[in-house]
C-alpha cells in the first residue's frame, strides 16, 4: 500500500507539472483527491490494514495529500499570476502616442449680436433688463393698448397656454413691467434681449421663435430726434457707414407715431433677391414714441414725461451683417455653419 502512494504522488505530481490551464487543474485534482479518485480509492483499504500498519500508512497518506494539495496550490497561483501577465501586457498604453484632439466649443452667432448690441447701449448709458418668456395676456397686450379683441393683435399669431397665459409674442412686455416698476417717479432707459414666439410659417426671414431686443427711453423732453439719432448710431455701428438705411412710417398701437427701420439687402446689393423678396431692403425693427395711454397705464404722467421705444430682430441683423441667406440656419444647430462664426 505504501509503494501504491507513492506512485500516486508521484503520478499526481507529475500531472500537475504540465497542466496549462485552471480548468485542466480542476480536473487533475478531482481525479486524484475527489471522492471518486484515486487516492481516495486508496484510503477506502485501509480498513484491511493491520492495527500496526493503519497509523503508519495513514500518516503517509496525509503526507502525500499535503504534497498534492501543495502542488495544486502552486500550479493555480502560478498560472494566475501568468494570466495577469497576459492580461497587462495585452492591454498596455502607450502613453507616448499623441491624444485625441478636443473640440473647443464657441459662442452661437445670435449670442455675439446680443453681446455686442449690449455693448453699444450700455454705452449709450441704457442698463440691461430681462422678462419672463411665459408672459401674461396682460403686460403682453393689454398694458400696451392692445385691449382683448383688438384687430392689431393678429399682427403677431400668439402660441397661448390658457386664456390669460401665452408665450410672449415681443419683447414689448418688459417696457410695461419696467416702468412700472420705476412707479412713475424716475426716468427709464433700458434694453432687453430674449426669445420670443410666434405663429409664423417659418421661411428664410421668419422663424416661429426668434430673438428681439427692446428698448425703451422714458424722460422728460425725449424727442422723436432722439430716437432717429440712436438708431442711426446703432446702424451704423452695426453694419457700417456704406450701408444704407430708411426709416418708414408704420403702426404699432404702442407707440405714436411709429416707425420701421430698413437696412439694403447685403445678399444682392440693394438689386432685390428671395431673402429681401425683390425689394432690396429688409426690415430689422419697429420704433416710435411710446403711446401717451402706455404711458399713464404704467403710472407715468404723459404731460410731464414722453419716450421712445424700438423692438429689434437680431436674427435678421445678423444675417444681414454677415450675409446669412436663411434664419433657419441659427436654429437647426448644424456644426459646419455654426463653427464659422466661433472667434478665435
Ligand atoms: C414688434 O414686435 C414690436 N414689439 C416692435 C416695437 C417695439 C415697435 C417698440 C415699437 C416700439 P414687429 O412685429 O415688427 O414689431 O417685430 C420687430 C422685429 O422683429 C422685426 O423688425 C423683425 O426684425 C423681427 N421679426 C418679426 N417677426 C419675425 C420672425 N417671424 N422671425 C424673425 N424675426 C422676426
Amino acid at each position: 500500500m505504501k509503494e501504491q502512494l507513492m506512485a500516486i504522488q508521484e503520478e499526481a505530481l507529475e500531472a500537475i507539472k504540465s497542466v496549462e490551464d485552471q480548468k485542466t487543474l480542476q480536473e487533475v485534482k478531482v481525479g486524484f483527491l475527489g471522492k471518486k479518485g484515486s487516492l481516495t480509492a486508496v484510503l477506502r483499504g485501509m480498513g484491511k490494514l493491520s492495527p500496526e500498519e493503519r497509523p503508519v500508512v495513514g500518516e503517509l497518506a496525509n503526507q502525500v495529500r499535503a504534497a498534492i494539495t501543495e502542488a495544486l496550490e502552486e500550479k493555480s497561483a502560478q498560472l494566475e499570476q501568468e494570466a495577469l501577465n497576459q492580461k497587462l501586457e495585452a492591454e498596455t498604453i502607450d502613453v507616448t502616442l499623441p491624444g485625441r484632439p478636443v473640440e473647443m466649443g464657441g459662442k452661437h452667432l445670435l449670442t455675439r449680436i446680443i453681446e455686442d448690441i449690449e455693448d453699444l447701449f450700455i454705452g449709450m448709458g441704457f442698463e440691461v433688463r430681462e422678462g419672463p418668456e411665459v408672459e401674461t395676456d396682460y403686460f403682453n397686450f393689454e398694458a400696451l393698448n392692445l385691449p382683448k379683441n383688438h384687430p392689431a393683435r393678429d399682427m403677431q399669431d400668439t402660441f397661448y397656454i390658457t386664456n390669460e397665459l401665452l408665450l410672449r409674442t415681443h419683447t414689448s412686455p418688459v417696457q410695461a413691467r419696467t416702468m412700472r416698476e420705476y412707479k412713475g417717479e424716475k426716468p427709464v432707459k433700458m434694453i432687453c434681449p430674449g426669445k420670443v414666439y410666434r405663429r409664423d410659417t417659418d421661411d428664410a426671414t421668419h422663424s416661429h421663435q426668434f430673438t428681439q431686443i427692446e428698448g425703451l427711453y422714458v424722460d422728460r423732453n425725449v424727442r422723436m430726434s432722439d430716437l432717429k439719432g440712436v438708431l442711426d448710431t446703432f446702424a451704423k455701428s452695426m453694419f457700417g457707414e456704406d450701408r444704407q438705411i430708411r426709416l418708414r412710417p408704420s403702426f404699432f398701437p404702442f407707440t405714436e407715431p411709429s416707425v420701421e427701420m430698413d437696412i439694403s439687402c447685403k445678399m444682392c446689393g440693394g438689386e432685390g433677391c428671395s431673402v429681401c423678396k425683390q425689394s432690396g431692403w429688409i426690415e430689422i425693427l419697429g420704433a416710435g414714441m411710446v403711446h401717451p395711454k402706455v404711458l399713464e397705464m404704467a403710472g407715468y404722467d404723459p404731460a410731464i414725461y414722453s419716450g421712445f421705444a424700438f423692438g429689434m430682430g437680431p436674427d435678421r441683423i445678423a444675417m444681414l451683417k454677415y450675409g446669412i441667406s436663411d434664419i433657419r440656419h441659427f436654429y437647426t444647430n448644424d456644426k459646419r455653419f455654426l463653427t464659422q462664426y466661433h472667434q478665435a
